[in-house]
């Protein structure tokens, strides 16, 4: 039986993958925590909820210990557009609060689960096809503590034997909690606003391809890689996964075989630009398929189906 804690459990990933871990392994054997107060209307749903914050190690531990956690989904960061604003405090967030989730894990025994992302490459790296090993030298802050991240977990696994695995997840897109203020937020965004208005502005240009992945994929992916026989796994922290690579007007055209009058223009946002530009256009996940059989069921038709019969529910 698995006592597991999420941390960030109220994000665009925390606030589904809590849900699925509940169902998969008992409600109670999962508990939430996240930095924010809980509206008193969301107490019932959310419990058992802590409010931790990752950058405070005691807070982790208390609840490891009172609750004998054996697993940590460790999902609270800063984002790489909000990174960007506040570079120190992305780097204690993501990278402290790492640290102290490794150091909790070594005196407790706790199996980690952290994300990566394509923003651990640079604009040196091979951006089509990008291997899963190659070069990455990111520029921005974000990618800075996601490759230093992916160290540490390996770092972690080496030393002291903690079992860590992670992702190196696309931009993700979803419709129960909107993103965290990413660079490939547009890609919510669109389906929003195709629903709201039939018109989308967007801050990146045509022709910028990034890899891009639908919610349940992205949920189906963390659980199955935690629970992988480890002695398969090679690459234990950083896999390469994707569903597709998508330029926002491959969306849009997709958007438009539902709703014809949808329209998208664009206005760059230099600072989201850039790191898009130097982020891949599509990785190559082959290691995730051989080492634990990673398969995506969703690309951008079903999706796109499937995003706005949930939107179009929840926006009326
Ligand atoms: P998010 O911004 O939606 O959620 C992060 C959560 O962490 C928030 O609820 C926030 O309140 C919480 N948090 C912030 N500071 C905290 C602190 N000091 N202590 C405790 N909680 C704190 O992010 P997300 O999209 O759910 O991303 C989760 C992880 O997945 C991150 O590591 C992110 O880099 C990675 N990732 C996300 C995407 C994506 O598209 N969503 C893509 C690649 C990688
Ligand atoms: C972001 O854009 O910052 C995230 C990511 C791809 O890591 N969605």
């Amino acid at each position: 039986m698995r006592n597991i804690l999420v941390t960030g459990a109220l994000g665009q990933i925390g606030s589904e993958l809590t849900l699925k871990l509940r169902e998969r392994y008992g409600h109670d054997n999962v508990i939430a925590s996240d930095i924010k107060r809980l509206q008193n209307s969301e107490l019932e749903e959310w419990q058992p909820y802590y409010i931790a914050d990752c950058t405070h190690a005691n807070e982790l531990a208390d609840i490891v210990k009172e609750q004998q956690i054996d697993t940590i989904y460790h999902l609270a960061a800063i984002l790489s557009a909000v990174a960007e604003r506040d570079p120190l405090n992305a780097w204690n967030i993501n990278v402290n609060g790492l640290l102290n989730v490794l150091e909790v894990s070594k005196s407790f025994g706790c199996a980690v689960f952290t994300p990566s992302s394509i923003g651990a490459f640079g604009p040196s790296t091979p951006s089509i096809n990008t291997p899963q090993d190659t070069i990455q030298r990111p520029e921005t802050m974000y990618g800075i503590t996601k490759v230093s991240g992916e160290l540490l977990c390996d770092y972690y696994h080496k030393k002291y034997g903690i079992d860590t695995r992670g992702l190196r997840y696309p931009g993700l897109i979803s419709y129960k909690t909107l993103p965290g203020g990413g660079t490939t937020d547009y890609a919510v965004e669109i389906y929003y606003e195709a629903i709201r208005k039939q018109k989308y502005t967007c801050y990146l240009n045509p022709g910028t391809y990034l890899d891009m992945m639908y919610m349940p994929d992205a949920i189906k992916a963390a659980i199955e890689l935690m629970e992988a026989n480890p002695d398969n796994l090679i690459h234990r922290n950083a896999f390469n996964v994707s569903a597709m690579s998508v330029a926002p007007e491959d969306i849009a055209n997709e958007i438009k075989t539902i709703y014809p009058d949808f329209s998208i223009e664009y206005k760059s946002d230099p600072v989201r630009q850039a790191i898009a530009d130097s982020w891949p256009n599509n990785m190559d996940d082959s290691c995730a398929c051989e080492e634990w059989g990673w398969k995506p069921s969703f690309n951008l038709k079903t999706m796109t189906k499937d995003m706005i019969e949930h939107l179009t529910i929840k926006l009326h």
